[in-house]
C-alpha cells in the first residue's frame, strides 16, 4: 500500500454553470443532502429510491434484514421482474418505438432496435428457452460477443428467473469449462464466432471443447446465434440455432416474477486465492443500484445517447449496458469490436457518426488511444465532431493525471465532467465517483462515495485513520446493489468480504485508499492482496501461477508479480523454473512463447504474461517463502534494496534480470 502524499497544488475541476443547472443532483448541497437524509434513516432513504425506481409486482414492506448479516437481504417480500423493468415498463409509457440499443459491428453496419422490438426479441428468447425445459432457478451460461443478441439473451434469462453466468467471449475454453461445472448450468447460449479487428474467432468450437472436458454433464441443450455464418458442428438433440428456435416463438411472455433476492445472474472474477468466485448478485437490490447510478453518476436523460464500451461479460457492461440504462429507457450504442480497427478514431468517430453525449471507457484504452493520436493527426479526437458528448466516464482502474487531462480537453472538449467511478465486481454499481453536477474534480482522484454508500479508509484492526493516511479501504455498511454470496460457497464469501480481522462487521473491497487531508476525497492506491489489474481486467496472480505449473512436462516452479506499463496499467510478470537446464537466447525464447500459449490455453490470451524470466530458482527465504517484494522490485527492473541476506541462493538475482 501506498502512502500518497498529498499534493498541495491539486488541480480542481468545477462542472460548468450549465451542467449543474440541468442535472439530476444539481451542486454539492444537493449531494450533501442526499448523504444527510440517508445517514439520518438509512433504510428509509433506500426504501423511498427502491419505490420511485423500481416496479414492483408485491411491494416490499422491509428495506434492510441484517439477521443473517454478512448475508444481508435487502426488500425481501417484494417481487418483481428485471425484464419487465427494463422493458414492458418502458413499452407501457410510451417508449415503444424510442430506440433501445443502436449496434454498430466490428466491420461498421448499425442495426437498431426499438424497445418494443426489443421486448418481442427477448420474449421469443424466453419463450425458446422455456420450450427447452429451461425455467426459474436453473442457470444459463452465455457466451457470445456484444451483440443485441448477447442483451437480449441476458434479459431473457432475467424474464424466466434462470440465472445467468456470462463468460467474457476472450477466456479459453478450461475457463469455460471450470464456469459451467461451478454454476451446474443447463445450458449454453453461445454464437458460431465472434468478429474482431476484421477477424473472426470462434465461440462454438470453444463450447464444444469445453463441454468434452469432464464437469459439463448438466448441460442439455447449447443455442446457437448465427453471427457470421462460420463453419460450426451442431450436435445432434443438444445443440439448437437461435433463429430456428425462436422462430415459431410467441413474442410475448409473462415475466417471472421473482424475490427481490433471486439470483439475477453471477459473474466471476478474480480473488487472491483459488479459482476464480462466482460473484452471485439479486434482481431487487441490484436493479436499483443500476438505474439509479444510471440516473445520477451518468445524469442519464431521455435525449441522451449513452455509449459503454465494456464488454457485457465483464460486469460493466452488466451494469451499465444490460440492465441501467434499459431500466431508465435510455437509447445507448453497443459496439462489437475493438477501439484500434479500422483505426484508433474508431470510438472519436462513433461518437460523432451516432452523436453519443455520455460517454464510459477504460483508462486503458484512453492511454492507448493517446498514444496513437500523438504520432498521427488523422486518430486524433481534434479530427472529429465531438460536440454532441456531455458527459464523460472512467472504470476499471485509476485513471492517471495526465491521460484524465487528455481526455477532459482533447475528447470532452474542457466541458464534459468526468466521473472516475470506482466500483467492482462484487459492489454490483458505483461506490466512489464524482456527481458530475455537482463534485468539484480533481484528476486522478473518484472523489467521494455515491450517496448513501459509507466507505472509509481503516487500520489493520479495522479502525479508521485520519484523512491524509493511506489505510485499507472498507464498506461500514451492506448496500442494496452489495453481493449477496460466492456461489456453492458462503464460508469463501465470508472470509473474502468479512474478515475476522474487522470482527466481520466491515466489507474489505480489498484496494487500498488514501483520503486528501483537506477534501477527504478518496485515492485508491491499488489492490492489496494478489490480484493484478491488467487493461481493467481483474486476474489473480496464483490463477497465472497455477496455470504456468500446469505445464508440467516443462515448469517446476513458477511466481508471478505485477509491474507497472505505461498501457495496461499493470502487466503480467512470471519468475519460471523450468525442469531443465537454464535456457537463454532463442531456446528461452522459444520456451517463453510456448508456456504463453500453455497461459492463453488455460485461461485466455489476456492472462498471456508480458515479460517471462527463467532463474534455476526462485529468491527465497530460508524458511522456504518467496521473497515476492524482491520479485517486484525486479520485475520493474529497480535496483535492489532490499536486504538479501537472508537469500537461499543470491546468485539467480542475476539470472532473473533478463525478460523474453
Ligand atoms: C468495475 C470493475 C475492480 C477493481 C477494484 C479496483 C479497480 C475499478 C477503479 C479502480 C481505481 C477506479 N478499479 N475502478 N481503481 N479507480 N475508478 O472494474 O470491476 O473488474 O471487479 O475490478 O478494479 O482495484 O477493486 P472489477
Amino acid at each position: 500500500m501506498t502512502q500518497a502524499e498529498n499534493t498541495p497544488d491539486t488541480k480542481i475541476y468545477q462542472p460548468s454553470e450549465a451542467f449543474v443547472a440541468n442535472a439530476a443532483v444539481s451542486g454539492m448541497a444537493a449531494y450533501e443532502a442526499l448523504c444527510a437524509k440517508a445517514e439520518a434513516d438509512y433504510e428509509g432513504y433506500w426504501a423511498d429510491l427502491a419505490r420511485e425506481l423500481i416496479s414492483w409486482k408485491t411491494p416490499f414492506t422491509k428495506a434492510l434484514n441484517q439477521a443473517e448479516a454478512p448475508f444481508f437481504k435487502w426488500f425481501e417480500d417484494g417481487t418483481l421482474n428485471a425484464s419487465y423493468n427494463c422493458l414492458d415498463r418502458n413499452v407501457e409509457r410510451g417508449l415503444g418505438d424510442k430506440t433501445a440499443i443502436i449496434f454498430e459491428a466490428d466491420g461498421g453496419e448499425v442495426t437498431k432496435v426499438t424497445y418494443s422490438e426489443l421486448l418481442a426479441k427477448t420474449c421469443q428468447i424466453a419463450n425458446g428457452l422455456k420450450s427447452l425445459g429451461v425455467g426459474k432457478g436453473d442457470r444459463v451460461v452465455i457466451y457470445i460477443a456484444m451483440s443485441i443478441d448477447g442483451v437480449a439473451a441476458m434479459q431473457a434469462c432475467a424474464r424466466i428467473g434462470a440465472t445467468h453466468s456470462v463468460v467474457f467471449g476472450g477466456f479459453s475454453a478450461q475457463s469455460l469449462r471450470d464456469r459451467i461445472e461451478d454454476t451446474g448450468a443447463k445450458a449454453v447460449i453461445t454464437a458460431d464466432c465472434q468478429v474482431r479487428g476484421g477477424k473472426k474467432l470462434p465461440l462454438k468450437a470453444i463450447v464444444d471443447e469445453a463441454l468434452a472436458m469432464p464437469g459439463c454433464e448438466k448441460i442439455e441443450k447449447v443455442l446457437v446465434v448465427n453471427r457470421a455464418d462460420a463453419a460450426v458442428t451442431m450436435k445432434d438433440g443438444r445443440d439448437v440455432w437461435m433463429h430456428e428456435l425462436v422462430a415459431s416463438q410467441p413474442d410475448t411472455c409473462e415475466p417471472e416474477w421473482v424475490d427481490a433476492e433471486h439470483p439475477l445472474f453471477l459473474l466471476y472474477t478474480s480473488g487472491s486465492t483459488g479459482k476464480p468466485k462466482g460473484v452471485q448478485h439479486c434482481t431487487g437490490g441490484y436493479l436499483l443500484h443500476a438505474a439509479l447510478t444510471c440516473k445520477w453518476t451518468f445524469d442519464l436523460k431521455q435525449d441522451d445517447v449513452f455509449w459503454c464500451t465494456a464488454d457485457i461479460g465483464w460486469v460493466t457492461g452488466h451494469t451499465y449496458i444490460t440492465y441501467g440504462p434499459l431500466a431508465l429507457g435510455g437509447t445507448e450504442i453497443v459496439f462489437e469490436g475493438v477501439p484500434t480497427y479500422p483505426d484508433a478514431g474508431r470510438f472519436w468517430k462513433m461518437i460523432q457518426d451516432h452523436k453519443v453525449s455520455i460517454f464510459y471507457t477504460a483508462p486503458t484504452a484512453i492511454r492507448s488511444l493517446i498514444k496513437a493520436a500523438e504520432s498521427n493527426d488523422a486518430v486524433h479526437p481534434k479530427s472529429y465532431d465531438l460536440s454532441s458528448l456531455r458527459l464523460l466516464g472512467s472504470v476499471g482502474e485509476p485513471i492517471n493525471p495526465a491521460a484524465w487531462e487528455w481526455y477532459y480537453q482533447h475528447v470532452g472538449g474542457s466541458r464534459c465532467p468526468i466521473v472516475d467511478t470506482f466500483w467492482q465486481t462484487e459492489t454490483g454499481g458505483h461506490m466512489i465517483t464524482p456527481l458530475p453536477g455537482a463534485t468539484p474534480m480533481v484528476p486522478g482522484s473518484c472523489t467521494l462515495p455515491f450517496p448513501g454508500i459509507q466507505f472509509a479508509v481503516v487500520d489493520e484492526t479495522g479502525n479508521e485513520l485520519p484523512w491524509g493516511k493511506g489505510g485499507i479501504l472498507v464498506c461500514k455498511k451492506p448496500w442494496p446493489s452489495m453481493i449477496r454470496t460466492i456461489w456453492g460457497d458462503p464460508e469463501r464469501f465470508k472470509k473474502s468480504y468479512y474478515p475476522e480481522d474487522f470482527k466481520g462487521q466491515l466489507y474489505l473491497a480489498g484496494d487500498g485508499a488514501i483520503r486528501d487531508a483537506k477534501t477527504g476525497y478518496f485515492t485508491i492506491t491499488g489492490r492489496i492482496d494478489d490480484v493484478l489489474n491488467v487493461s481493467g481486467h481483474r486476474m489473480g496472480t496464483m490463477e497465472i501461477e497455477s496455470a504456468l505449473v500446469s505445464c508440467t512436462d516443462l515448469v517446476a516452479e513458477a511466481a508471478v508479480v505485477g509491474r507497472p506499463d505505461e498501457t495496461t496499467g499493470e502487466a503480467v510478470c512470471a519468475f519460471v523454473v523450468l525442469k531443465r537446464p537454464l535456457p537463454s537466447g532463442d531456446e528461452a525464447k522459444a520456451i517463453a512463447k510456448q508456456l504463453r500459449d500453455h497461459v492463453g490455453r488455460e485461461i485466455g490470451p489476456i492472462a498471456k504474461p508480458k515479460d517471462i524470466r527463467f532463474g534455476e530458482n526462485l529468491p527465497k527465504t530460508r524458511s522456504g517463502k518467496i521473497m515476492r517484494r524482491l520479485l517486484r522490485s525486479l520485475a520493474k527492473g529497480e535496483a535492489i534494496t532490499q536486504d538479501t541476506s537472508t537469500l537461499e541462493n543470491p546468485a539467480i538475482l542475476g539470472q532473473l534480470g533478463q525478460a523474453y
